[in-house]
């Protein structure tokens, strides 16, 4: 379908060697591989896949190709093959070379094939099919076309005979299929789920693409996965909502182009409050957004208020849906292509081309007007939800201003538990969360108290993740903690105020735990987004074990670290167990060493005890294990991590059940240090 569709477009135009353009050896391509992809960990081997898999979208995209395959082969090679029309072999006016080789072994020679040969071509990707040979010990491109099938092969990207034929068929296609240089990626093995995910991502974007993935590696479980989707992008957000009610029955979809640009759009309203929105330019997802997101969300807010206030949804004159009304439980994905894709950013990440934003506004406007007008019961589910998110906004905006009018941290002095450090100096103080009182007694005890700060909390802290501000102030949990941050939260928000260079959240190694940490993380995400991203925030590592053999202590503190001391010790599961419950964690005492250590001769006698609460340490344990800033281990919190977290908690505290109940399923195997 794809196939007929766009071949009718591009009817009478011809194209051969004479149109590739360029012209550079890959010798900068070794020396500064990061250059053409990122990097050479993970992320650069992949792009190699990425790259020629891109080259047969491309052929695809120009209607001339319906199937892409991509196999993981034994000793690390990959093939991908397109049915499009073989990339030419004919001689090429300028190199005196087979188009083929022309386009294997020279730089920039891959995207570009004049004028309406590749109308698309990935910008961040499109480095050209010549990066992957490069980068490859050995490279085998085979062509079908003109009734035969063509070969040639290439060491490093130097070719190592002349185009040859091999045989006849009567189809026509692109295969290439290469070796990774293991001399130049640090990772060599592919992944399947990478692999999967990135595939399964572009079939989306390519409507009526069919990609297939094989796993024929040796040692693998083999696999084959086959993408297909008819809707395109409105399957994508199908997928994306299927955890969540729909709010609107019919999904929006919309696929138009003008001056060059095509746009494609779709969306569904959930129950939920989140908002989840990919950008793409030229099937490259931008993470940070850009021209076309800029006019989807302008167009979006401003096509709801003019259908909410002629169909008599906005009553008030003045009252208004907010760009974060409209946008409260929406999934969309808005994939533009155009010729010269700009990416702008730290990541290069976000679309720059300015010519974007209106082509994208108009194609949006125009067709989001159709579809409220002719889906009216969804356009009424929409705009309830939007209304809804407006007023919930505003009562939320007026209680937060009464409860910061009212003064409810103003004045206030700090809180009772908090044991504060003697420095006024923020640069050189920290604070120490801490769960319980027992706990936070030992840490009272153990601290350096000139710029060491405890403050210990009792239970479980509010669940902030959907709680408004002015019940989260009720929380005498939450309000002693921002004050003793002394920042102030929402609004009033200062971070110059800060007491504490360091926040550092400190837990029991259990599941309690690892709750309150994340109650505690979520707080600050949401409340307190900038101390995360200044790297104010870090969780403490206390040990989970302590092993002991005669005077030596040693403190492990993650499973890596304990099976090497189980294989030192030769410890079996069985013993750990039997050992820990015999050991009394009170019984370390620094007397009678001599006797110990002949002792240790004899029998080897090793203890080894399992942590399970911070209080199971006295004060100077504590203190030499997690808090002296000359041994400590300490984990900064980055605002990635943070969002993971909030994830999870949408999940577990979410509205939906389904999902949850297959998280819990999942995960359940993976909880470690359950304690019943
Ligand atoms: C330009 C012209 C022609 C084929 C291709 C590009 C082409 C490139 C790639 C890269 C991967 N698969 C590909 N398939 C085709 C030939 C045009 C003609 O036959 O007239």
């Amino acid at each position: 379908m794809l196939k007929k569709e766009i071949k009718e477009k591009n009817k009478g135009q011809k194209y051969g060697a004479e149109q590739i353009t360029v012209l550079e050896g890959l010798d900068p391509v070794r020396k500064r591989p990061g250059m053409y992809i990122g990097n050479t960990a993970s992320a650069g081997l992949h792009h190699l896949i990425w790259e020629v898999v891109d080259n047969g979208i491309d052929e695809a995209m120009a209607g001339h190709a319906d199937t892409i395959e991509v196999r993981l082969l034994p000793e690390g090679k990959v093939s991908v093959s397109d049915n499009g029309r073989g990339i030419p072999v004919d001689t090429h006016k300028v190199t005196k070379k087979s188009a083929l080789e022309t386009v294997m072994t020279t730089l920039h020679a891959g995207g570009k094939f004049g004028d309406g040969g590749y109308k698309v071509s990935g910008g961040l990707h499109g480095v050209g099919v010549s990066v992957v040979n490069a980068l490859s010990t050995w490279m085998r491109s085979e062509i079908s076309r003109d009734g035969k099938v063509w070969m040639q092969e290439y060491k490093i990207g130097k070719p190592v005979s002349k185009v040859k034929a091999i045989g006849t068929s009567k189809k026509t296609g692109t295969t290439q299929i290469f070796l990774p240089d293991p001399t130049i990626f640090t990772v060599t093995e592919f992944d399947w789920n990478i692999v999967v995910e990135h595939l399964r991502q572009q079939a989306y974007l390519t409507k009526g693409i069919k990609i297939n993935i094989y796993d024929d590696r040796s040692g693998h479980t083999a696999k084959s996965y086959r993408y297909y989707f008819e809707g395109g992008i409105a399957s994508y957000i199908k997928h994306l909502n299927h955890n969540n009610e729909a709010k609107q029955q019919n999904v929006f979809y919309v696929s138009k182009e003008k001056d060059d640009i095509s746009v494609e759009i779709s969306f569904q309203y959930t129950t939920d409050y989140r908002e989840v929105m990919y950008a793409f330019a030229n099937n490259i997802h931008n993470p940070e957004g850009g021209s076309h997101l800029v006019g989807f969300k302008a167009a979006l807010t401003r096509v709801l208020n003019k259908y909410a206030r002629k169909n008599g949804f906005l009553k008030e004159k003045d009252q208004n849906l907010t760009s974060d009304d409209v946008r409260e439980g929406l999934t969309a994905i808005v994939s533009v292509k155009l010729p010269e894709p700009q990416f702008e950013g730290q990541t290069k990440a976000k679309l720059g081309n300015v010519e974007v934003r209106p082509v994208v506004e108009s194609i949006f406007s125009e067709s989001l007007e159709i579809f409220l007008e002719e889906n009216p019961r969804d356009a009424k589910d929409i705009l309830g939800k939007c209304l809804l998110a407006a007023q919930a906004r505003a009562a939320a905006r007026s209680a937060r201003e009464t409860v910061l009018r009212k003064g409810v941290l103003d004045g206030l002095t700090l809180p009772g538990k908090l044991a504060d450090c003697s420095s006024r100096d923020p640069k050189e103080s920290e604070l120490y969360i801490v769960e319980g009182d027992s706990a936070g007694g030992s840490a009272k005890q153990g601290r350096d108290r000139r710029f060491q700060a405890i403050l210990p909390l009792r239970g479980k802290i509010l669940n902030v993740e959907r709680a408004r501000l002015d019940k989260m102030l009720a929380n005498n949990e939450i309000k002693s903690l921002i004050i003793a941050l002394g920042t102030n939260i929402g609004e009033q928000f200062n971070i110059e105020s800060l007491r504490y260079d360091r926040i550092i959240i400190m837990t029991d190694a259990d599941v309690d735990g690892a709750h309150i940490r994340t109650l505690l993380l979520t707080l600050f995400y949401r409340h307190f987004p900038e101390l995360m991203r200044s790297g104010h925030i870090y969780i403490a590592q206390p040990p989970l074990y302590r092993v002991q053999q005669g005077k030596d202590v040693q403190y492990v503190y993650n499973e890596a670290a304990l099976e090497l001391i189980k294989k030192k010790y030769n410890i079996q599961d069985v013993d750990l167990a039997v050992e820990a419950s015999e050991t009394d964690p009170s019984s370390e005492s620094d007397s009678n060493e001599e006797t110990e250590e002949v002792a240790v001769k004899k029998t080897a006698k090793v203890n080894l005890q399992r942590y399970k609460g911070l209080g199971e340490m006295n004060p100077s344990q504590l203190w030499e294990t997690t808090m002296d800033p000359k041994t400590r281990l300490m984990k900064m919190v980055t605002i990635e991590e943070a969002a993971k977290a909030d994830e999870v908690f949408e999940v577990l505290m979410g509205s939906e059940v389904a999902p949850r109940k297959k998280f819990i399923q999942t995960r359940a195997k993976s909880v470690q240090n359950l304690d019943i």
